[in-house]
């Protein structure tokens, strides 16, 4: 018996819409599964900030604060006891990861401004017996884009203004693009010095 056509295509176009590694959780409970991604600064005394990803690839999140430092996050459902991250798209390195309770945590250095970068992880193990997990991650890089529309305009700088001499807060930490813990004139310098820059399409 064949599918009526419409509901056919409806699955499979629902089915293209899933990454690998979605599919593979689907037909393999016993997977560890990505609830979510966050890109994680350290803001001096201000403390620990962290940016929710979009999980949709083509659709990436920017992140506006400057590298080549930066740490990506991924938490899964479970507790997760090994991995194996890799770069596979664009200029970054990716240290050994960590693990901390359902955290992936995934160093990177050498990231270049004005770029998309993929963060993949292979080889995921869970602490109750499944392996072979996985999960990528896709952001673009663009300082000074702190309304994260992928081009550093004088709207950007007007917002890093708007917060000068302020607390960082989960409100605001954005604008604090060197991540120093502090809302400076040096965040608007950055902006200021990547205006005109731009991410190409996703
Ligand atoms: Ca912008
Ligand atoms: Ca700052």
């Amino acid at each position: 018996m064949e599918f009526p056509q419409t509901l056919h295509s409806g699955v499979v176009s629902s089915l293209r819409r899933l990454s690998f590694c979605t599919l593979l959780a689907m037909l393999l409970p016993a997977f560890a599964t990505a609830q979510s991604v966050m890109s994680r600064r350290v803001h001096g005394v201000a403390g620990t900030f962290d940016l929710p990803l979009s999980l949709t690839a083509t659709n990436p999140t920017t992140e506006p604060r400057t590298g080549p430092n930066q740490t990506i996050v991924f938490t899964f459902d479970k507790a997760i006891s090994s991995a194996a991250a890799n770069i596979s798209e664009g200029t970054a390195t990716a240290g050994t990861p960590t693990f901390s309770g359902n955290d992936v945590v995934v160093g990177l250095t050498g990231v270049s401004n004005q770029q998309y970068v993929t963060i993949a992880l292979a080889n995921v193990a869970s602490s109750d017996g499944g392996t072979g997990g996985c999960s990528s991650a896709r952001l673009g890089f663009l300082a000074g884009d702190v309304n994260q529309n992928r081009v550093v305009t004088l709207a950007d700088l007007g917002l890093v203004n708007a917060q000068l001499a302020q607390f960082v807060t989960v409100a605001n930490f954005l604008k604090d693009v060197n991540a120093s813990g502090t809302l400076t004139l040096t965040d608007k310098g950055i902006t200021n010095a990547n205006l005109t820059r731009a991410l190409p399409a996703p």
